[in-house]
Parts: structure tokens; C-alpha cells; sequence
């Protein structure tokens, strides 16, 4: 059945409480979500290192979704950056929760040394309707995020990598009785609809269906 796949990470050594997870947890857990989509999405959230890729990522890709919505934290960026296009790239220097590092520059020695995902612009363009004003980034790094996008992207399905900065810590109830509306509540939000324009263009792939069952 084709479907829409959620996903978001785990902790990591420099990020101990990974929003990501929860939030694409919420996300698809969302009423309005399932509403707009007319099913409930599916959702994973990965461990942040380099073997999940094989034994969590691997087998839910291996069903086919039919488009991916991907959730990761940069904790050094101030926007929501859309992810334009997936490097076969690996750091040598940051180690995963199991102490890994990569052994080679190269993330698949075999593969091509991007790849671009052409939905990445109507999902900006979805999040500015939805009020969100993300960024275009060139790639999603060097790290977790850009190995499980460039995996994603090899499936040829309408799929966008979104990274989020870390959210401020939670603010206090404003003089007058206000409270500002917690970062994670607004992207949500603009996520949704993101997810909406994906699921939609994967309705519009030629048999998408009879694709998947051809390779
Ligand atoms: N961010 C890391 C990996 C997991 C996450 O949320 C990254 O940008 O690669």
C-alpha cells in the first residue's frame, strides 16, 4: 500500500534529547495529518548511528513509501533548513552513539556523488504558506542526516530532508498571561502541510505503484 513514511533520530552525543523524534512522532500521530492524507503515516525514528541504517532504515524502505518526510536537529543553524539534495559524503570525525566513525570519505564507494531531490522546492514553498520562512541548504551535512537522505533518495520517491535547529528551552509564561507558542508547535504545523505536498506528488508519479514493483 503506498504510503507516506515519517521520519526522525534519536539522541547523539552532542544532542542528548533529539526533538526530531518526538516531533515526527506527533506528526504522525496527527489527526489533522491523517485527515488531509486520509490515512495515518508511518513513522520511524532511527538510532543515531551508522548500523541503523541497515537494520532500521533498510527494511521499512524495502516496502516501498511512497513519498518520506525526514525530521533531523542542526544544532548550529538558526532556521528550518529544506535539505536540497543528499552528498556521498561521511565525517571521519563525529562518532555515532556506538562510537563509530566512517572509515572512508566516500559514504557508498559505488554510488553517485549526490543526489538532488526535486521536491524540496515545492516543500519550501508549502512551509512559506503553512508561515514558515525556511532556508535552502545545500546539503545535509556530513553526518547521520545526509547518509539516511542519500539512502531515501536512492528510492526515487518524492522525498525532503527538513532540519530543524534546536528549539529554545521552554519560556515562560509572559507578562499579561501570554505564552509564546512553543517552537515545535509551529513547525508541526508547517510540517503537515509539507507532508501534505510530498503525499500529493507521489499520487502524481506516473504508476508509482507498478514502479516499485518493476525494480
Ligand atoms: N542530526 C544529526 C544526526 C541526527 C540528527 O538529528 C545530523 O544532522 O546528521
Amino acid at each position: 500500500m503506498s504510503r507516506l513514511l515519517i521520519t526522525g533520530f534519536g539522541p547523539f552525543p552532542t544532542v542528548p534529547d533529539n526533538p526530531s523524534g518526538r516531533l515526527a512522532r506527533r506528526l504522525a500521530a496527527s489527526p489533522h495529518l491523517r485527515r488531509i492524507l486520509g490515512q495515518a503515516p508511518d513513522c520511524l525514528v532511527l538510532d543515531t548511528r551508522y548500523s541503523a541504517l541497515e537494520t532500521q532504515l533498510a527494511p521499512v524502505l524495502a516496502t516501498r513509501p511512497s513519498a518520506v518526510l525526514m525530521l533531523g536537529v542542526a544544532a548550529r543553524r538558526r532556521r528550518v533548513c529544506v535539505e536540497t539534495r543528499a552528498v556521498n559524503r561521511v565525517s571521519r570525525l563525529f562518532p555515532d552513539t556506538e562510537g563509530s566513525v566512517a572509515r572512508t570519505l566516500a559514504f557508498e564507494s559505488e554510488g553517485p556523488a549526490q543526489r538532488p531531490s526535486p521536491a524540496s522546492l515545492p516543500v519550501r514553498i508549502a512551509l512559506k504558506r503553512a508561515g514558515l520562512e525556511a532556508a535552502a541548504s545545500r546539503d545535509a551535512g556530513r553526518y547521520l542526516c545526509n547518509a539516511s537522505y542519500y539512502r531515501v533518495l536512492e528510492l526515487g520517491c518524492p522525498a525532503v530532508f527538513l532540519h530543524i535547529p534546536l528549539p529554545p528551552r521552554t519560556r515562560r509564561p509572559q507578562a499579561g498571561g501570554g505564552r509564546r507558542r512553543p517552537e515545535l508547535d509551529r513547525w508541526a504545523e508547517a510540517f503537515a502541510e509539507a507532508a501534505r505536498v510530498l503525499a500529493l506528488r507521489s499520487r502524481a508519479r506516473p504508476s508509482a505503484a507498478s514502479q516499485a514493483h518493476s525494480r
